[in-house]
């Protein structure tokens, strides 16, 4: 528990603007209190959640609350900004649960303060991660952009479901908005299209099997798998592991996924794909989903869908195309080319929480055909979706999905379209590309560092591995492996206790620990990548 006064955020940086216990301009007169010229009493020391709204007379105290919040999440977001500033204060999970300098994750019997709820939410921030700064390579999904952090904020302040019109109705309109335009952009016709956000690209994914089955199979909604013959799925070797996934949830078992080997640079080769389906038939299985990906995981690499379209037209099976990470690019009038074909899919994973940069989550399943989605999942459950309501019931869209409460993920989306446009997006996704590019080049002159591929990426995917003075001359073999395999996690221990920046690695297939170094935040620059490349080498020297 801190005392009177301690919530001064600016101590620690956190807070950007003057006397935390300014109103906001214009308010006095709505709060009633205090008198003119006077400044309300900011000493949340005593003061609790029971006092804030809609306690009677909670407007002033609502009113301080939020602009210390506020000043809090305004400093946060400065720091994220700073280069100088560490990207993380890294705690291992035992110090952080031992009440780290007064931090304490244990919930209490009794209420605490709004001051000590405000040191809280700092602190929280203080121990994460700031996946918003330019120096943080790690994930597909980084940066904070700020329409899209307003966006939501005021999804959460609206607190509404998105299962039914009559509680969401401009959400739910916009969210029809947002995947028609996202539909026209994959190219589908203005009368096909159908779709829904979801939490994240493997429950996209799942969504795309389910329809595919049930389209194929729509008595697997009534009577279960025991009704059908044994499926066969096709996916890269280089795809998402939630294709399997999917496959175990959905009943088929993992082991109904065929996996099809890739090229080099980790394409899906097609007349392997056409030889897996062969080969399932022989076997007595029934092929019936193809996964194609437009941007894999780890290499960024895309599929040639339209080849793989021929194939699965010959077959009579389902395209689904995992564009979760190269979706983004659809909007980029450069780089578009790479998902040539999508069209023909008959359903595309997007996620604008990747490349788009919208705050996370943000995901779409994309159907070509109109309805099945509805008819695959709907239970019609009397007390949300009565059939006798006096508005027009498809947007009660709720019933196409398997969840039943659902977040509201378009609207930050939506309100971030509007603000960049559909140019906005495409520079930034160049932007994103151009450093990578940028990151290849250097990474060709460079001795000390050897490209995982040596072709130029084709999304803003960049492989590598750190040799060490120690490693130069050994010659290849196991032995060199062997040791090579240590660097990658030995660096990024030292840099995460560091905090300075922070990328991924990974091994794969016959390739040991490299690094992949991913660009989706546009605040980054050529200075950022060069700094990486330093503090790798940095700490990579003498190991
Ligand atoms: N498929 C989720 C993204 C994982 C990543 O950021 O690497």
């Amino acid at each position: 528990m801190v005392s009177a006064g301690e919530v001064k955020v600016d101590d620690k940086g956190d807070r950007i603007m003057g006397s935390s216990n300014k109103p906001l301009a214009g308010q006095k007169g709505a709060l009633g209190s205090p008198g003119a010229g006077e400044e309300p009493h900011a000493d949340l020391s005593q003061i609790y959640s029971k006092d804030l709204l809609p306690t009677t007379g909670g407007e002033r105290v609502t009113c301080i609350f939020f602009q210390e919040l506020v000043n809090i999440l305004i400093g946060y977001i400065f720091k994220s900004n700073e280069r100088s500033s560490k990207i993380l204060d890294f705690h291992h999970p035992h110090q952080l649960k031992d009440s780290l300098e007064g931090f304490s994750l244990d919930l209490p019997d009794q209420p605490e303060p709004l001051e000590q709820i405000l040191v809280d939410c700092r602190d929280t921030l203080k121990y994460g991660v700031k996946t918003g700064h330019p120096r943080f390579f790690n994930q597909l999904s980084s940066g904070l952009d700020l329409i899209g952090l307003a966006g939501e904020w005021l999804t959460s302040t609206a607190n509404t479901n998105m299962f039914t019109y009559e509680v969401s109705p401009v959400f739910l309109l916009m969210e029809e908005i947002l995947l028609k335009k996202m539909q026209s952009i994959v190219g589908w016709a203005e009368e096909e299209g159908d779709g829904i956000f979801c939490p994240g690209g493997a429950i996209s994914n799942l969504y795309s099997i389910l329809v595919a089955r049930y389209d194929f199979y729509p008595e697997v909604k009534t009577k279960g798998m025991s009704a059908l013959p044994r499926l066969a799925l096709f996916t890269s070797e280089h795809s998402h592991y939630s294709v399997r996934k999917s496959a175990a949830v959905l009943g088929m078992g993992s082991d109904s996924v065929q996996v099809v080997p890739c090229d080099e640079s980790g394409k899906m080769i097609p007349w392997e794909l056409e030889s897996s389906i062969i080969e399932a038939k022989a076997k007595g299985l029934v092929p019936f989903y193809v996964n194609a990906t437009a941007g894999t995981t780890v290499y960024g690499a895309f599929d040639p869908l339209a080849a793989i379209a021929v194939v699965c037209h010959q077959h009579q099976l389902w395209l689904h195309v995992d564009a979760a990470w190269g979706g983004g690019l659809l909007m980029s009038r450069r780089h578009r080319f790479k998902l040539q074909g999508i069209e023909r899919a008959s359903s595309v994973t997007w996620n604008p929480h990747k490349m788009m940069g919208a705050p996370l989550q943000c995901s779409a399943i994309l159907l070509k055909k109109r309805g099945l989605l509805q008819e695959c999942n709907q239970l019609c459950a009397d007390y949300l979706f009565q059939s006798d309501k006096h508005y027009d019931m498809s947007y009660d869209t709720g019933d196409k999905t398997i969840q039943c409460g659902r977040h509201v993920d378009a609207f930050k989306l939506w309100l971030m379209w509007k603000a960049k446009g559909s140019e906005g997006f495409g520079s930034q996704v160049n932007k994103c590309l151009e450093n990578a590019e940028y990151l290849y080049k250097q990474l060709q002159r460079r001795a000390d560092f050897k490209l995982v591929l040596e072709s130029k990426p084709e999304h803003s995917n960049v492989c590598f591995w750190y040799i060490p003075p120690s490693l130069r001359k050994l010659p290849p073999g196991p032995e060199r492996n062997r040791r090579l395999h240590k660097v990658a996690p030995q660096i990024k221990a030292k840099m995460m206790e560091e905090g300075t920046t922070m990328i991924g690695y990974q091994p794969l297939g016959s390739n040991v620990n490299f690094f992949r170094c991913v660009f989706s935040n546009p605040a980054t620059q050529q200075e950022d990548v060069d700094f990486l490349l330093e503090e790798i080498a940095r700490l990579g020297y003498n190991l």
